[in-house]
């Protein structure tokens, strides 16, 4: 019978269904539990490979936690409300939920075509009212709990299609869809008070021990945490006082400006009588707000003709601009500048003519020149009256206490972090459950009237969204006094909804947000698997949330996730032909040169090295197709093989039909195995069985610390060993039986359908999901061998292969056999013996 994976992988598939075997209960008294999860997918329709690679991955933790004995808790939903069915839904003139439930449809059969253990039991779907009226409910809470707020706020705005753009989608100061020129626009918008919780983020950060150092690193410079000072500046003239935020107060002597945001009350104030300054702002209003996007900009500025007094420098006068560089969204909003040390100040300071005074020396060094280029490393203070001669770490200290002395300021904490704005000018997405009467202002929907659902009677035949000019969903009472009222027509940001999902998966159908005894039992997640490009946002706003929904009593931990796998990325090599154009991996073959050539023209193809695969390069390989042409679990144990999981995974032909071979060969042995006779008398050779029990203590342990590419190469030396034997032989038989059981076993999580197959094939009853881990035999361990190194006086002279743990009267003994050491010693006495055991033996004459 030749290896048909598609009808084995139906049938286990189907059998694994009828037994439940991957749905668990809430509570079991007597086992430890695992709850293990990949984060879920956007229902864009279509499995890619970076979807393949995660949930193979999830899946093999979570097999191998249940052979263990673990209650496995393992769930997968859909990611489901977002801009691209609004926008699929526009193009199609269709509905976005048509689209997503039909993408969820397919995305469904893709991943049960490749055998995941999900409880499919607890399946959701963020657009489902059954789930999002739990946060809308979250939501009302944590707006009595003064975690939500409404406030005027910056956006971005993209005029052609009256919509708000988050940062990532302003491509170079334009709108991704529209390519229109990016505003700046002041929105009332609601936000979740995530800066309530800075420091405590920030500082968590250090029990999450088994989270890859960099994403703390990037949630640590995300958090941003920095010491500095705010300082009131006299501005001459006025009664009011400036207020700075600054990061090195101990450069005040070096200051040569003052400059504020466009969008400071001060400039503001400024631009009523003065057209030279509203056309100034009016111009710094057309880039958009992201940081991203005010980086890039050329440094421009206005002078206000303000002057504002030094603090330490009597009579000295500094300018005060407005500069598009200055973000009115960090610290107050006014700086000053020391451009000798600070770069965007001397660009700044060089364009306009402004002095730069160095008052930071590199150590050793008394003196500083400044051009181009700012001086921003370590140093001591020059220049600087009492602050000469001290460093910056002192300097800083000092200057801090005199601002206090002087009540001009004061030493500050500050963060990066924002507040999270939570308001997206979208209809597919969960409605905020507010609504705004001319007369009670924003009113909270009272509880009974939850959820407030998307109405399903819109078009999008007009750019904006829908629910602006819904006729009659957007018109209702004010639930307080009764009056004509109107609803939020914001929705929320889709992270609203990633922010909990993996509280929910633990009751899924619970009337409540979540059922607290399931919640105690299956929280934290014990094992959180995904991109790296969530390692900031999704993994920051969960982590808030979940400070957030204790805070709200809803559950009763911080932490939701305890041990973080940020996989690598799928890359292949990509294609060009002579015009520059992307050729997909169809249309080139090899030339038989080492490179490659156009199938249908003969053209020559330029070859580009690997990156992460994607549609718009072409460099795409279909899971679909894979799983067609090889079964899936060729697929996942390719996906396994090659690298680590947080590495890249450098796609190759050879190494799927390398995946592929071993699994043919694998199943060619099960089935000459299975035909040949058992020898009558037969009793293991214990030497062979070694490398078993070696492979089983080995592989758990790689597997505990999610080495599945060693593994698979230490499961696939054993297998070389258990082929090279010889079943007729009844010393061999033993042997190979135990072996293949136990390749099998291990193979399990990883392609568990073959697994599956031949574990019945080879006579056994149950399924092999059911047994349990296996477990080596301490005593073989024990015989097995190491290689010890002989020297004499230092010198390497032999090797002998030795029982572990052999001592050194025996190794001695076995060592005096080499002739090599024999004749190094000659007849010269042995003066010392030095023993390291299991690895070095140095007879010193
Ligand atoms: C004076 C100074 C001198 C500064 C110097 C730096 C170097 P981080 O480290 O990112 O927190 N700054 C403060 N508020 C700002 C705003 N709203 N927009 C733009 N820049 C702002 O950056 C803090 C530094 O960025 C602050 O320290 C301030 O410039 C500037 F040699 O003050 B500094
Ligand atoms: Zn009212």
């Amino acid at each position: 019978m030749p290896y048909e994976p598609k009808s084995i992988e139906m049938k286990w598939q189907s059998h694994w269904d009828q037994a439940k075997c991957f749905e668990v209960e809430n509570s079991y008294s007597n086992k430890p539990k695992y709850y293990v999860l990949e984060m879920f997918p956007y229902p864009s329709g279509r499995l890619h490979m970076g979807h393949l690679r995660n949930y193979a991955i999830g899946d093999v933790i979570a097999r191998f936690k249940k052979a263990q004995g673990y209650a496995v808790l393992h769930p997968m939903g859909w990611d489901a409300f977002g801009l691209p069915a609004e926008n699929a839904a526009i193009e199609r003139n269709s509905h976005p939920e048509t689209w997503t439930y039909q993408n969820i449809e397919t995305m469904r059969e893709q991943l049960k075509s490749i055998g995941l253990s999900y409880d499919w039991k607890r399946e959701i779907a963020t657009c489902d009212p059954d789930y999002y009226k739990h946060e809308q409910r979250m939501f009302l809470d944590f707006l009595k709990a003064g975690l939500a707020y409404r406030k005027e706020a910056y956006v971005n705005w993209d005029p052609v299609d009256n919509t708000v753009l988050a940062n990532e989608q302003v491509i170079e100061g334009r709108g991704w869809r529209s390519g229109a020129i990016v505003e700046r626009k002041k929105l009332n918008q609601w936000f979740l008070k995530i800066t309530d919780f800075s420091e405590e983020l920030l500082e968590s950060l250090k029990t999450l021990k088994s989270w890859p150092e960099r994403v703390l690193t990037m949630q640590e410079r995300w958090i941003g945490k920095s010491y500095g000072a705010h300082i009131f500046f006299e501005i001459k003239g006025k009664k009011e006082k400036l207020e700075v935020y600054t990061t090195r107060p101990d450069t005040i002597f070096g200051a040569s400006f003052l400059a504020i945001s466009p969008n400071h009350p001060l400039a503001l104030e400024l631009a009523k009588d003065n057209k030279e300054i509203e056309a100034f702002i009016a111009e710094c209003n057309r880039a958009g707000i992201a940081e991203e996007i005010i980086e890039k900009l050329e440094k421009k500025g206005i002078d206000t003709g303000l002057r504002i007094n030094h603090p330490f420098i009597k009579a000295q006068e500094l300018p005060l601009y407005i500069a598009n560089f200055v973000l009115m969204e960090y610290g107050t909003g006014a700086i000053f500048a020391c451009p000798a040390h600070d770069q965007r100040d001397l660009d700044f300071a060089n364009k306009y003519g402004l002095p730069v005074k160095p008052v930071i020396a590199p150590h050793g060094a008394t003196d500083v020149k400044i051009d181009k280029e700012a001086y921003t490393d370590d140093g001591v203070l020059t220049n600087s009256d009492f602050l000469n001669g001290l460093t910056v770490h002192e300097a800083k200290k000092k200057i801090c206490e005199k601002l206090e002395e002087k009540r001009i300021g004061e030493a500050t904490v500050n963060y990066r972090l924002r507040d999270w704005g939570i308001s997206r000018q979208r209809y597919w997405g969960a409605p905020i459950p507010i609504i705004y009467c001319s007369s009670c202002g924003a009113v909270p929907v009272p509880e009974k009237d939850l959820p407030v659902e998307l109405p399903k009677d819109v078009n999008f035949d007009k750019p904006g969204n829908p629910l602006l000019r819904h006729p009659s969903w957007k018109n209702v009472k004010c639930p307080e006094c009764g009056k004509d009222a109107e609803r939020e027509t914001d929705t929320f940001d889709t992270f609203f909804e990633s922010s909990w999902y993996f509280a929910r998966f633990c009751s899924p159908n619970s009337s409540e947000p979540f059922d607290k005894d399931a919640i105690r039992y299956w929280m934290p997640v014990d094992h959180y698997v995904g991109g790296v490009d969530h390692a900031v946002l999704h993994l920051l706003y969960s982590r808030f949330f979940t400070r957030a929904m204790k805070k709200c009593g809803y559950i009763d931990i911080e932490e939701p996730f305890q041990k973080l796998l940020t996989q690598g990325m799928v890359i292949k090599e990509t294609y060009k032909d002579s015009k520059g154009e992307w050729l997909y991996p169809e249309e080139v073959k090899e030339d038989g040169k080492g490179g490659f050539i156009h199938k249908e023209t003969g053209d020559g193809v330029t070859v580009g090295r690997p990156i992460k695969m994607s549609k718009s390069k072409r460099n795409v390989i279909e899971p679909a197709k894979i799983i067609e042409t090889y079964g899936a679990d060729t697929a996942r144990l390719f996906m396994l093989s090659d690298s680590p999981p947080e590495r890249d995974l450098e796609w190759s032909d050879t190494g799927i039909e390398g995946a592929s071979r071993y699994l043919n060969k694998l199943w060619q042995f099960v089935e000459n195995f299975k035909n040949t006779k058992a020898p009558e008398k037969s009793e293991p050779d214990n030497e062979l069985r070694i490398p078993i029990h070696k492979t089983i203590s080995s592989s758990t342990e790689d597997l505990e610390k999610c080495h599945m590419n060693r593994v698979v190469a230490r499961i696939r030396e054993l297998s070389n060993h258990i082929f090279s034997l010889d079943a007729k032989k009844p010393e061999h038989y033993p042997v190979i039986k135990e072996g293949l059981e136990v390749i099998l076993q291990l193979l399990s999580p990883i392609t568990p359908h073959i697994a599956e197959e031949c574990w019945s094939i080879m006579g056994n009853s149950g399924m092999i999901i059911d047994a349990s881990w296996p477990k080596p035999d301490p005593e073989l361990l024990k015989i097995d061998k190491v290689t010890i190194a002989i020297q004499v006086s230092g010198k390497l002279r032999a090797t002998v292969n030795l029982p572990k743990d052999s001592n050194e009267e025996i190794v001695k003994e076995y060592a005096l056999k080499e002739k090599t050491v024999a004749n190094a010693i000659l007849n010269k006495p042995i003066r010392k013996i030095i023993f390291v055991p299991n690895k070095i033996l140095n007879i010193v004459v």
